[in-house]
């Protein structure tokens, strides 16, 4: 089944559907980004406020740096013995409606479809995953979805709902540089830190908190720098070899497709790396502009997907074999 995927519902559905439910599961994609982290632990924080029972179920690993700002609030870990129970009302998904991005909790999810609604701003997602979505693609993070839904809620816009929301939109917006930062963005900022965001000490506990393995990671990286198509392309390959000699994590390269971006004369930047699974993950990166490349038609190319300026795909085969086949394409550009 292939329909669009698109809003079938408005703010208001989403606040009476939480209004008319006692107990409500909140979830969002594998391995949370700040804004996965940020709308769900927000989300929660303001149905607590309306009396409901929360409980926010992620597919890990969640970062060690996001773990202060979920406390105290309920949340989990889904595991094969360790899934959400049957006896709830309604279940939040938040940045992402794709079904490859809520495998965890697959089966869970499809008994309770008719449970479910999506908040979310990506392109695309599975329609048929749920009839009640609220999808922005205007928005830059689904946090700023849910300072809307917030505020459809009636919920006062407290330090504690605050804070997870600003992770949320600065995370997104590359702390306010990308092109999807909008004047509606620096507008709900302004209103966050106006509630009591301390946005200094956030940037800090989540930007600057890198072991020195990334560091390593990151020297070897850029070591592998290739410049392709002209020199509008960069490229960066990481070998599984090269965590083990930086003594780094696959979490260390996170953020790294951003560097290349610096050069004048780069569009495109793009990070290859072996994972320990044997795959390859691929994450592309473009700048905005009259030549601004749709990198997510690229990431399709290899079965992923994401934004226009932020894409990624995992390739289930060797670094030796997706290689050629990722430099050529992106030789094309
Ligand atoms: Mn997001």
């Amino acid at each position: 089944m292939t329909s669009k995927y698109d809003s079938n519902v408005d703010l208001s559905t989403i606040a009476d559907r939480i209004r008319g439910a006692g107990r409500i599961v909140i979830t969002t994609h594998v391995k949370p980004d700040g804004d996965a982290i940020g709308s769900t632990i927000a989300l929660a924080r303001a149905v607590e406020r309306l009396g409901k029972e929360a409980h926010v179920w992620y597919s890990g690993p969640v970062m060690d740096v996001f773990k202060p700002l979920i406390a105290p609030t309920k949340a989990s870990v889904v595991a094969e013995s360790v899934q959400p129970g049957d006896k709830i009302d309604l279940i939040l998904v938040t940045d992402t409606g794709a079904r490859s991005q809520l495998r965890d909790l697959g089966g869970w999810l499809e008994r309770h479809r008719e449970k479910i609604c999506i908040i979310d701003h990506h392109i695309q997602g599975d329609a048929d995953l749920s009839d009640c979505r609220l999808v922005r693609t205007d928005a830059c993070a689904a946090s700023e979805i849910v300072i809307d839904l917030v505020d459809e809620l009636g919920v006062a816009m407290d330090r504690s709902i605050a804070e997870p929301l600003y992770l949320g939109i600065a995370t997104d917006t590359g702390w306010f540089r990308f092109s999807n930062t909008t004047a509606a963005t620096f507008r709900h900022a302004a209103r966050l830190v106006q509630a009591g965001v301390d946005h200094a000490a956030l940037f800090r506990a989540i930007e600057q908190t890198d072991p020195p393995s990334r560091l390593r990671l990151l020297a070897r990286a850029l070591t592998s720098l290739e410049i392709l198509a002209g020199g509008r392309v960069a490229l960066l390959t990481l070998r599984k070899a090269d965590y083990e000699a930086a003594g780094a994590t696959p979490d260390d390269s996170h953020g790294f497709s951003d560097l290349p971006l610096s050069v004048e004369s780069i569009e495109v930047a793009c990070v290859i790396a072996e994972t320990n699974g044997g795959s390859v993950k691929l994450s592309l990166r473009s700048k905005p502009g009259p030549r601004a490349v749709d990198v997510n038609q690229v990431a399709r190319q290899f079965g992923g997907g994401g934004h226009a300026r932020a894409s990624g795909a995992k390739i289930e085969d060797t670094m030796d074999r997706a290689r050629p086949k990722i430099l050529a394409a992106l030789d094309r550009l």
